[in-house]
């Protein structure tokens, strides 16, 4: 059976998301967000940095949230979640997906550093500032794209549970103006899917 090493508030919510959409069968290794569980022996063998999310599916054992997924949609349960690549939202769907980790999340990542995971006494307002004016630019053309759109492609796609999940983590993280109102109602859509709700509110 596949096993999920998870933790909440974080990027591990999306494949649980992605499970629970999918409807599979998985055993949840549930870890707190803390050094004591993450920077563990026994997590650190499982990822070399001491992150999640982890698979393990059998003898393997498989990282980063977005290869994951793909993972899971190849192996396991398409669902109807990835366009195969003679559909015409191939393009848009890779295109989203990969934009998650390689745009939206590093300035996400420095705000949080900025924010939170740093005492106060070494925070950077020069570093925060230029962070969260990086995030707004990349939010812009997710807030374009979703003009008309319920979800980034037209239909719920496995993109929504990369990116989507970005936009709701960004939007906790004070980030998304009240003028973005695609994304606002883009993220309300999310929140009312019964698998967002399991995956990504409750364990919160
Ligand atoms: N690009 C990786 C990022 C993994 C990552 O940084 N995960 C965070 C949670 S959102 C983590 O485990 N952080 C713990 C730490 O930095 O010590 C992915 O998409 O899986």
């Amino acid at each position: 059976m596949l096993k999920l090493h998870f933790a909440p508030n974080c990027r591990a919510g999306r494949v649980l998301w992605l499970l629970e959409e999918l409807g599979l069968e998985y055993e949840l290794n549930r870890m707190d967000f803390h050094p004591k569980d993450l920077k563990s022996d026994e997590h650190r063998a499982r990822h070399p940095l001491g992150r999640v999310p982890v698979l393990d599916d059998g003898d393997i054992q498989i990282w980063e949230s977005g290869a994951i997924i793909d993972y899971i949609l190849e192996r396991h349960r398409n669902g109807g979640l990835k366009p195969s690549a003679d559909d015409e939202r191939f393009p848009k769907y890779l295109q989203w997906f990969h934009y998650c980790e390689g745009m939206v999340m590093p300035p996400m990542n420095t705000i949080v550093v900025h924010t939170i995971l740093l005492p106060p006494e070494r925070r950077d307002e020069t570093v925060l500032g230029q962070a969260q004016r990086l995030l707004t630019n990349t939010l812009k053309p997710i807030e374009e794209n979703l003009e008309g759109k319920d979800y980034l492609v037209g239909d719920f796609t496995a993109a929504d549970t990369m990116l989507g999940h970005a936009c709701f983590m960004s939007n906790n993280l004070g980030c998304v103006s009240e003028e973005m109102t695609n994304i606002k109602s883009y993220i309300q859509r999310l929140m009312d899917r019964p698998a967002f709700k399991k995956a990504v509110i409750e364990p919160q």
